[in-house]
């Protein structure tokens, strides 16, 4: 047991790690770190189930720092508790470029960071997806494999953010009841007093949501371990208000938002030594502190040698299983699986939307690959997310591989997020194309992180009709191709469409999202080919017959409008190629002999989109001819809205005559 007087000292090492390393940076919020310090050292002591020596083991608890600005709280954990990434040298260049110690936490950058936070409500959505994914995992190899808690620090901007509503209220219904939040509740954020723009009863909106909540002295170590223990032992998920005192210690700026996004400087380094009875200098830890700190950090390793002996001992297929699902690989016969399916596709030819293509090729993906765990923001029969595999997840049967994640598109993707990181799971989730501005932050953080969420964004274009401009995508492909590390893929057929969900499965390291029609499209690929053509990018999908006088370049939907063109032009004597293009990023990969020869060097270059031009001058230059949207759609039958915005084979004919005849 812990002595108050102990524990004090061990806070206080989080403390003026977090002072002296923001000071030294010039940069940083040491007011987080400096409140909740209290609230870490019991959870990193007493409760949390970790090994620092064996930062990935699988039935660890999680740490969510969600208030990410609070970095240096994270950093002073894994160092003092003894996790290899985060060394002292990593404490002293906090903020420097190339250190592991980033401005905010970065998943990836160091072991025991779970996921990136810094955008706040991020990392308290994507605790939802780490939770559930426990009870999923757990559901399928049992408590002796995974058992654990997912423990969340939020501040009051995670709570403020609209993303905070999505999530509680998502977890409060799956009733997950191992998801513990600490609520940094210290009344300030960087304008001055919350009290400023907001008066929520967060306790009354969490109990609304279906949690626990109640509120603490968040700097009494008694009470934090008893709320902790009374927690772990709930049916609902729980917040609990912790009263803190932001940046506590500092003779001046405690209290306020002066202790929040600088540092402190000298004078109140100097009293905050002073008024804990600090006497080491910068970077020091007294030993007997670093030695009880590496001891906690040690705790964990008798659980996770104990849990160790239970996998080495499970039935050799389940142990197996569950080995190659935390590795993230996917089973030995995917490859087969999809090549067989790509077979009967050709077979088949058939016409329908790729909505419906990528249900179809999750039927035999999900038939195949158990770790799938499908989803949509309340479209599942819209988006085609569902197969017969996946049924359910509910509170009563987290056995089940089908979220419905309510209309909630940014939580959806937050989730998906944490579901991925959790491991174990290849997560997907489906919205409306046009609403993945709403799923758009957290899209990017996967991005960011290098992660596998797949998202499936149906109704991609104007084809989708009568809804009308509020729910036709025209900027968004563009939109989500500016983002670095993400590869959006726009299949032009069933075939496509396989190859692409088989390309997202196997992207370990960069998230996938899938742009589908709602419309019916022919099989453009109608000969069996066993590579995966759309691996590159782009490809030429029909020969000219002859030296190309014109190349077409389409994706999804208008690849058929390609054909007709070129068919047309072909007839008038215009050798004219059409190259597919199901992903941007993809074919940059390509070298740059495969990059010019399949863009070619035919005369007039053009690129059929139903989206906005930008990106496509990558493949057609400046003078090319694009055919595609310039504004906003308008509501009308599909059948008059591709005429009305000229986005037709005779309007692209027309385009490449005038040229060729001018
Ligand atoms: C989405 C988002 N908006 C704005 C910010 C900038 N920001 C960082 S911390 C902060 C204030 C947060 O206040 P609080 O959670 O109370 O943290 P505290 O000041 O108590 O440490 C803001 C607005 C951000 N990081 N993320």
């Amino acid at each position: 047991m812990t002595s108050r007087e102990q524990h004090d000292r061990m806070a206080n090492a989080i403390r003026f790690l977090s002072m002296d390393a923001v000071e030294k940076a010039n940069s940083g919020h040491p007011g987080l770190p400096m409140g909740c310090a209290d609230i870490a050292t019991v959870l990193f002591t007493r409760f949390l189930k970790f090994d620092a020596k064996a930062p990935h083991w699988a039935d660890r608890d999680r740490f969510i720092l969600s208030a990410g600005h609070g970095s240096m709280l994270l950093y002073s954990l894994l160092y003092l508790t003894g996790y290899e990434d985060i060394t002292l040298d990593q404490i002293k260049h906090f903020r420097q470029l190339g250190s592991r110690t980033a401005g905010h936490p970065e998943y990836g950058h160091a072991a025991g960071i779970e996921t990136t936070t810094g955008p706040l409500g991020q990392g308290l959505a994507n605790s939802v997806g780490f939770a559930l994914g426990e009870r999923i995992m757990n559901a399928a190899f049992g408590n002796d494999l995974v058992d654990h808690y997912t423990y969340v620090l939020a501040g009051d901007g995670c709570l403020m953010e609209g993303v905070s509503q999505e999530a509680i209220a998502l977890a409060g219904h799956l009733k997950l009841n191992k998801l513990i939040v600490f609520w940094d509740n210290n009344n300030i954020s960087i304008d001055g007093p919350v009290s400023l723009a907001d008066n929520t009863d967060q306790v009354a909106r969490f109990q609304a949501s279906g949690w626990n909540a109640s509120h603490i002295d968040g700097q009494d170590p008694e009470a934090i371990a008893y709320a902790i223990e009374a927690a772990r032992h709930s049916d609902k998920p729980t917040m609990i208000a912790c009263k803190t005192t932001i940046g506590f210690g500092a003779p001046t700026k405690a209290g306020t938002n002066k202790a929040h996004g600088s540092p402190l400087g000298a004078d109140e380094i100097a009293g905050a030594r002073k008024f804990f009875g600090w006497d080491y200098p910068p970077f020091e830890i007294p030993a007997d502190i670093l030695d009880a700190w590496r001891t906690a950090g040690k705790a964990g390793a008798k659980p996770r040698t104990d849990w160790e002996g239970r996998l080495a001992k499970a039935e050799p297929k389940l142990k197996a299983e569950f080995e190659r699902r935390i590795a993230g690989k996917l089973p030995a016969n995917f490859d087969a699986v999809i090549a067989d399916y790509k077979k009967k596709l050709a077979a088949d030819k058939p016409k329908v939307a790729t909505r419906k293509s990528s249900e179809m090729a999750l039927e035999v993906i999900n038939g195949a690959v158990p770790e799938t765990v499908g989803g949509s923001a309340d479209l599942t029969g819209s988006n085609n997310t569902k197969t017969s595999q996946t049924k359910n997840i509910t509170a009563d049967d987290y056995g089940q591989r089908y979220v419905h994640y309510g209309i909630r598109e940014h939580g959806m993707a937050a989730a998906i997020n944490g579901l991925t990181l959790h491991g174990g799971l290849i997560a997907y989730g489906g919205t409306f194309m046009c609403f993945s501005d709403y799923a758009r932050p957290s899209m990017r953080l996967a991005s960011l992180m290098g992660i596998r969420s797949i998202f499936v964004m149906t109704h991609d274009s104007i084809g989708l009709g009568e809804d009308g401009p509020t729910h036709q995508p025209v900027e968004h492909l563009a939109a989500l191709r500016a983002i670095p590390n993400h590869n959006v893929f726009r299949p032009a057929d069933a075939v496509e469409t396989a190859e692409c969900w088989q390309l997202a499965l196997e992207s370990e390291k960069t998230p996938s999202t899938l742009a589908l029609t709602r419309q019916n499209l022919p099989t453009v690929r109608n000969d069996f080919v066993a590579g995966n053509l759309s691996r590159q990018g782009a490809y030429e999908l029909a020969a000219a017959n002859g030296d190309a006088a014109v190349t077409i370049f389409a994706s999804g939907s208008e690849v058929e409008i390609a054909l007709a063109a070129r068919e047309a032009l072909e007839k008038h004597g215009h050798p004219t190629r059409v190259v597919s293009v199901p992903c941007f990023e993809l074919f940059d990969k390509q070298s740059a002999d495969y990059r010019n020869k399949t863009i070619g060097n035919a005369p007039i270059k053009i690129a059929i989109e139903a989206g906005i031009r930008q990106g496509w001058d990558h493949f057609i230059g400046t003078d090319g001819i694009f055919i595609g949207m310039t504004g906003f759609g308008a509501s009308g039958t599909i059948e008059q809205l591709y005429p009305h915005f000229g986005i037709t084979a005779e309007a692209t004919v027309k385009a490449a005559e005038a040229r060729l005849h001018g």
